[in-house]
């Protein structure tokens, strides 16, 4: 593939509004674009999803940064990349760092399509023209303002709402809102904040025909989520605890949920969530492709990954103007009546906004390779 430059961008950018989860509040994000150059000027770009706290899982923006820098990056330097497929053997000497992994395979990925002149979407076997997509509301202060924000979000046609919740705010919330909300496709995400302990609260979850719960218990289990899918009938996502195919392939045998949410940072790449979203097409287990909060870069690739035919169910990216002022992308991921119409043009199929990357750089570090 030539790649003979490697740029890192280390960007701040702020959400439009503060993002509470029963983990904690997010609203600045420090984050990575990685531009791979190759030979033929072209650029590839990936994005690195980590926050600045290790609240999700254990990655962070610094913890990003060192990986990439001190061992990812000397590995592109030193190996002759043919094929995308060839980072997951090239990065296998580290360990986990899924997210720093993820961000630089994403940029080999778009360079690759850029250079075969197709969209990523089609280099990664896509189909879909337009994608369906949902909503996640974060936790809010009043039920009120909750309640305005669904309605507001299900008049502009997203096919489904997801609510953050945590003990204290969960099944009295849940209640009002499907009084609310009747016919709403609705889901609950807890990021990990029950315990088996909870197994009689999170029964009553029952009555209120959730599409899913995500993540009710430790972010690292899977056995648990077995037991507990056993004693209730809402279908569990599994969100934190899959980090690779093999976690993928063990959730399934155990029974721990009936439905994985896939993203690709969290999984160490593009490469590796076609795998999971291949095992999970053979053994009939439904996907959906979550969200991190991500820029114009990192949005496109959630896109292009949704493509694949077994993402049947809504994602969790909204459209650019959901998130930001102003995007990184031109043109900005745009939602109409609850999908995304997958970009035409070559690799992430968006142009990068150089005045933007500009406007909301903090850093900027060049590698020959
Ligand atoms: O658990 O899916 C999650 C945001 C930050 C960290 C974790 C999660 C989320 C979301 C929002 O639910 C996804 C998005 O809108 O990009
Ligand atoms: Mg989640």
């Amino acid at each position: 593939m030539s790649v003979q430059k490697v740029i890192l961008h280390k960007l701040k950018m702020q959400l439009k509004f503060p993002f509470m989860t029963s983990f904690g509040t997010l609203q600045n994000k420090e984050f990575f674009i990685i531009e791979v150059v190759a030979a033929d000027g072209i650029s590839g770009f990936g994005e690195s999803v980590a926050f600045p706290s290790p609240w999700y899982t254990e990655e962070t923006t610094a913890t990003n940064e060192h990986v990439m820098k001190d061992f990812l990056l000397p590995l592109i330097q030193n190996n002759t990349i043919n094929h995308p497929n060839d980072i997951t053997d090239i990065f296998k000497p580290i360990k986990r760092n899924n997210m720093a992994k993820a961000a630089v395979e994403g940029a080999i990925w778009d360079l690759y399509a850029k250079q075969h002149d197709q969209t990523l979407a089609e280099a990664l076997g896509g189909t879909k023209r337009k994608i369906d997509v949902g909503v996640s509301l974060g936790i809010q202060p009043t039920v009120e303002k909750l309640l305005e924000d669904i309605g507001d979000h299900v008049d502009r046609g997203y096919k489904r709402i997801k609510l953050k919740i945590k003990p204290g705010w969960d099944l009295e919330v849940l209640r009002e809102v499907r009084n609310h909300f009747p016919d709403t496709p609705i889901m609950a995400d807890a990021n990990s904040a029950y315990t088996l302990d909870d197994v009689n609260h999170l029964k009553k979850f029952d009555e209120l025909d959730l599409m899913m719960i995500e993540q009710p218990l430790a972010h690292d289990d899977i056995i648990e989520h077995a037991k507990l899918q056993q004693a209730i009938q809402t279908p569990i996502c599994l969100d934190e605890s899959i980090q690779s195919y093999d976690d993928a392939r063990h959730a399934i045998d155990l029974g721990s949920c009936k439905i994985i949410n896939v993203k690709i940072g969290r999984v160490g790449g593009l490469t590796e969530a076609k795998r999971i979203h291949d095992l999970c097409f053979e053994k009939n287990m439904p996907i959906w492709c979550g969200g991190m909060l991500e820029a114009g870069v990192g949005r496109a690739h959630n896109i292009a990954l949704t493509t694949l035919t077994n993402f049947t169910m809504p994602g969790d990216t909204a459209g650019s103007s959901r998130y930001w002022e102003k995007d990184i992308i031109s043109p900005e991921v745009v939602v109409e009546d609850g999908t995304i119409t997958v970009p035409g043009k070559p690799g992430i199929g968006y142009e990068i906004d150089r005045e933007a990357l500009e406007e909301f750089s903090v850093g900027r570090w060049e590698y020959r390779v």
